[in-house]
């Protein structure tokens, strides 16, 4: 069953000795789950998968199941009441009952274990009766595996070493790996791939790469909704492609795992985000609890994408000691779940006077990689006045510039002065990427935004009619002087390499 309404009669036969479960993709934000009268319990977090277990409720036949899910905002949210996105409500992804057997494989990480290019290690995870079984990996490919036999908790971890062609955006190669007990068998594809941040660099299978990206919102191309179809995720990353990019920031929360299997099928490398976004209660512990389980749902359900290099913790967060114990409690979180990838966070522009930026956000101590957003030329100073800038570091940590940008409405031409024509946006983008070279260990940059989307707070009539109109992209699909721009850049990294200067 694959559903989207929020009520369902359905019959079903259960076989003897199985399981079965509700899964809910995502339901935008607090979700209360009901099956034939009884509650199976509650979700908050608009982004991210959970599920309920029926076996002892499910009928034959009139079962009704019941998916409330209120999208009302409140102050101790993740994320809070602003935010500059429309933040579509209810049941934004699939419904799936999963039928399993008594004793089930219920999770797995298998990745190349960290800064190895050789060892697939990882863990099984079952769920059930029967704990204690006899448990294989198998890649056949490569004619490597692993047996062992699971704990008391149903636990095992390995370790095997491989020679597996590493997975990068040339050549995006993925195996066919198997996870076997005695009970359950599972498979996937899965990619092997090594990602390190080492003395200002990032570096993908041992070798520095520049990241030629762009931020994306999850809003489907041209009709609007959340994108979350195959077909939606084919369309933005083909517009990735057209630009020479070889990177996604997934602005500002976990998208649909549509979009991030097709990044690892067609080898774009994408960074990940949880909804810590402006200002939250930091010092509230519920809050903490919420931001803690979405970044926990977000990993656990992309764990195993080769694409996924980077996991961030926040968005643009004013700098408090409340809010920088928050987001070192959250890095703990992430570190702990999953060893093998960078982490980051999008921060906040510092300037020390006109031409002088700093990047010295004490959350930097705690990150691998440091995102900064900054909007020179749009909402500091004139596009000209960017010539004059430079940024000073002490951190030795590579940098991405995760947002620069400016708003056009596809169509509107005037002079390279006049705001909200293509002229103005593409001179920013001109006089942004001159920047970037001047920008110590940079690595990439995710300029602010693929598409137009949809926002409440962008209400200027006849220009903005509730749209954030910073995309290369229009809402109809067209794309902006400023595209090109950036596709030239990108060409030109792609082919000469990030080193060299002008
Ligand atoms: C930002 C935010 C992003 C906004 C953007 C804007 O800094 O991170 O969510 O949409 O600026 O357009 O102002």
């Amino acid at each position: 069953m694959k559903e989207r309404s929020g009520i369902k009669d359905f019959s079903y036969h259960l076989e003897k000795g199985e399981r079965l479960f509700v899964y809910i993709g995502a339901g935008n934000y607090k979700a209360i789950i009901y099956l034939n009268g009884t509650k199976l319990g509650e979700h908050e977090g608009g982004f991210t998968p959970f599920n309920f277990e029926i076996t002892n409720l499910v009928k034959e036949k009139d079962n009704f199941l019941v998916i409330k899910v209120d999208n009302k905002r409140s102050r101790e949210y993740v994320p809070t009441v602003n935010t500059d996105w429309w933040n579509y409500g209810g049941i934004t992804r699939d419904v799936f009952l999963v039928e399993v057997p008594q004793t089930f494989i219920k999770d797995y990480f298998v990745q190349l274990a960290k800064n190895s290019n050789k060892e697939i290690s990882g863990w099984i995870k079952l769920d059930g009766e029967r704990k204690n079984q006899n448990v294989k990996i198998e890649i056949p490919e490569l004619q490597k595996g692993f047996s062992s036999k699971t704990n008391d908790d149903g636990f095992c971890k390995f370790s095997f070493t491989a020679n597996p062609a590493l997975w990068s955006p040339d050549n995006p190669k993925l195996y066919d790996v198997k996870i076997l007990s005695e009970t359950d068998s599972v498979s996937d594809e899965i990619g092997f791939r090594k990602i390190e941040a080492k003395d200002g660099k990032i570096l993908l299978n041992g070798k520095p790469i520049f990241l030629r990206g762009i931020s994306s919102h999850e809003e489907k191309p041209i009709t609007g909704g959340r994108a979350d179809s195959e077909e939606d995720a084919e369309t933005i990353l083909n517009w990735i492609k057209e630009l020479n990019g070889n990177f996604v920031r997934m602005a500002h929360y976990p998208h649909s795992e549509n979009i991030i299997r097709l990044t690892d099928k067609i080898g774009i490398l994408m960074w990940s985000e949880v909804p810590v976004y402006w200002t939250i209660l930091w010092d509230n512990n519920q809050t903490f609890q919420n931001a803690k389980n979405q970044l926990t749902e977000m990993i656990t359900r992309d764990k195993n994408r080769a694409s996924v290099i980077l996991w961030s913790v926040a968005n643009e967060t004013p700098r408090s000691e409340e809010r920088l114990k928050f987001l070192c409690r959250l890095t703990e979180q992430a570190r702990k779940l999953d060893s093998t990838r960078l982490l980051t966070a999008a921060l906040e522009n510092h300037s020390i006077n006109d031409t002088t930026i700093v990047i010295d956000d004490p959350l930097g101590k705690y990150l691998d990689v440091i995102g900064l957003n900054e909007y020179l030329g749009w909402y500091v100073g004139l596009p000209d006045g960017i010539k004059r800038i430079n940024y000073k570091t002490n951190y030795n940590k590579p940098i991405i510039i995760s947002e620069f940008g400016a708003a056009a409405l596809q169509g509107m031409h005037g002079d390279s002065l006049t705001r909200w024509t293509e002229e103005y946006q593409a001179y920013v983008y001109k006089e942004q990427v001159k920047l970037m070279k001047r920008i110590p260990q940079l690595n990439g940059m995710t300029p602010w935004v693929l598409a137009d989307f949809r926002s409440p707070r962008r209400s200027l009539p006849g220009i903005q009619d509730f749209w954030n109109r910073k995309g290369i992209i229009s809402d109809k699909g067209i794309k902006k002087k400023a595209f090109y721009i950036l596709q030239d850049f990108y060409k030109d990294i792609k082919t000469n390499g990030w080193n060299y200067q002008d």
